[in-house]
């Protein structure tokens, strides 16, 4: 009997799980029945944007954590497929910091390239999984919102693929419910015009805090703070741009800072991170983990050892992205289709744990990067994936580090080569300081052969 394959979510991660699948099928292999459960309206996950925040029509959790203005945050040269360039999907080179709209189109024209959009239903929240010892199936129920009806259904595997970045961690800081101005965590930022001409804080040191900050710098806000409970970022932030050590308390609408000083602040936005949330999962099943490089449970990062007909994508801290969750979905395909032979759980764990012993060692950015581009190496080494030069985009990732701390406010102006293609990517026709527009419209209305300049 063909085997049945749950897969929760279509962002990046679920898209890659049934681009992997179908791949096999064109070569001729028979694909297990796959049903991709998405509880919005699109597919895209993070990258299809929302305006709403809080709850959506139907009462459910709004997933989106993007804002109007995100431009990539790494070079697109170290997300890039390896089965679908950058280059075939715009039809020529275009530079390397494509904004929200542009990522989301490339992703879209992969999977509509491979006719996958048939698998997905839309609109179709998970509410619960459960596991049967004697039957060894899974039952998925689902809440279909425009029948309002949830039914269930029987799976032989389940790839949870629902991402980490949705559910905020948002810690409480004495004062906060006296505070003058509005306080909100980053998953429910959406547009930096509503600070202009604001005195901002921002509570965190991560990717959050550093690009909320620069796109709220960018659109006019009147100065930046940002708090960090263990590190700073220490860029070399604009004149009206500092960092502080951890908030102690706000009083009306002045904060107080672990080193003695304040300041008059307007408005508060907590950039402290998610929490891997999933609600709809059995205890039993459930990944419990911080945003880390290596979450212990899962062999190779993506089997729930406790239960290997269970799978996780995506669920590491990001240096590697779309190309890192192929790689899973690669690997856990071939799991499904038993041509990976799992080890016993004993050893799973050893080598997890091998892993985890590697992470905790890592002490900077380089060494993560390193770290996550070996991992990546690992998986593809077992399937079909087009094994792309991986030393390669971990250069890219270095030199684009290189750049950051060089200036944060213009290393998006730089341009790197594809891994994929060899083709250096063009120079953006605006600096992105200067870039208020941030459609795909814009962004692509570029001379075909700008010559490239890399002096920013
Ligand atoms: P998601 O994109 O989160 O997709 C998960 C999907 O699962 C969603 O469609 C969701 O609706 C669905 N889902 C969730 N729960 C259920 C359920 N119960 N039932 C059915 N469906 C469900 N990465 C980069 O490479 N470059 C960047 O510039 C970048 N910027 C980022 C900026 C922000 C603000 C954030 C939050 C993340 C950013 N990322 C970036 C990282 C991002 O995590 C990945 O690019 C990618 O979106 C992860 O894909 P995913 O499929 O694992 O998860
Ligand atoms: P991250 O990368 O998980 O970082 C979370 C940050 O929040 C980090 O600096 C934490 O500080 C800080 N944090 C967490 N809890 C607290 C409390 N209680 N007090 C103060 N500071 C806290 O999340 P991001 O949102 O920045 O990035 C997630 C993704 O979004 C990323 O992949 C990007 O691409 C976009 P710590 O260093 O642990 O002390």
């Amino acid at each position: 009997m063909t085997k049945r394959i749950a897969i929760i979510g279509a962002g990046p991660s679920g898209l890659a799980q049934l681009r992997a699948f179908q791949s096999a099928a064109d070569k001729g292999i028979d694909i297990p029945e796959m049903v991709c459960f998405e509880k919005q309206d699109d597919w895209g996950g993070l990258w299809n944007y929302s305006w709403r925040t809080g709850l959506d029509a139907h009462g459910e959790p709004v997933h989106g954590s993007m804002y109007r203005y995100l431009w990539s945050n790494g070079p697109k040269e170290c997300l890039e497929f390896a089965d679908y360039s950058f280059e075939e999907h715009f039809d020529r080179p275009i530079a390397s910091y494509p904004p929200r709209a542009v990522i989301f189109d490339y992703i879209k024209g992969r999977v509509e390239k491979a006719g996958v959009r048939k698998y997905i239903r839309f609109g179709c929240p998970v509410r619960q999984v459960t596991f049967n010892d004697v039957t060894q199936r899974f039952t998925v129920s689902v809440h279909d919102q425009a029948r309002d009806e949830v039914t269930s259904e029987i799976f032989d595997h389940v790839v949870v693929a629902s991402g980490h970045f949705s559910t905020p961690n948002v810690p409480e800081f004495a004062g906060f419910s006296e505070f003058n101005g509005r306080i909100l965590h980053a998953h429910d930022f959406r547009d930096a015009l509503e600070f202009k001409g604001k005195d901002l804080l921002l509570i965190g040191s991560s990717y959050s805090a550093e690009d909320i900050g620069s796109q709220c710098y960018k659109y006019g806000a009147r100065s930046i703070t940002t708090s960090y409970r263990t590190a700073p970022m220490g860029f070399a932030w604009p004149d009206n741009w500092e960092e502080k050590p951890l908030l102690l308390k706000v009083e009306n609408d002045t904060a107080y800072f672990k080193d003695g000083s304040s300041k008059y602040i307007d408005a508060i936005i907590l950039c402290t991170g998610y929490l891997h949330h999933f609600p709809f999962l059995d205890d039993s099943l459930c990944l419990k983990t911080d945003n880390r490089m290596w979450p212990l449970g899962l062999y190779k990062g993506v089997v729930w050892e406790e239960n290997p007909r269970l799978f996780y994508l995506g669920m590491q801290d990001q240096w590697y992205t779309f190309n890192m969750f192929d790689a899973q979905a690669w690997w856990v395909r071939d799991v499904i289709l038993d041509g990976i032979a799992l080890p016993s759980v004993d050893e799973m764990q050893a080598d997890s744990l091998a892993w985890r012993a590697r992470e905790e060692a890592l002490d900077d950015d380089e060494s993560m990067i390193l770290f996550q581009g070996d991992y990546v190496k690992s998986l593809i080494g077992e399937t079909d994936y087009p094994s792309f030069d991986i030393d390669g985009v971990n250069r890219t990732f270095l030199e684009w580090e290189h750049h950051k701390h060089e200036n944060i406010m213009t290393f998006r102006d730089y341009s790197y080569r594809s891994l994929m293609t060899g083709t250096l990517a063009p120079k953006h026709h605006t600096p992105w300081l200067e870039a208020m527009d941030d459609s795909l419209e814009t962004y692509l209305a570029q001379p075909q052969h700008t010559p490239v300049n890399n002096a920013a």
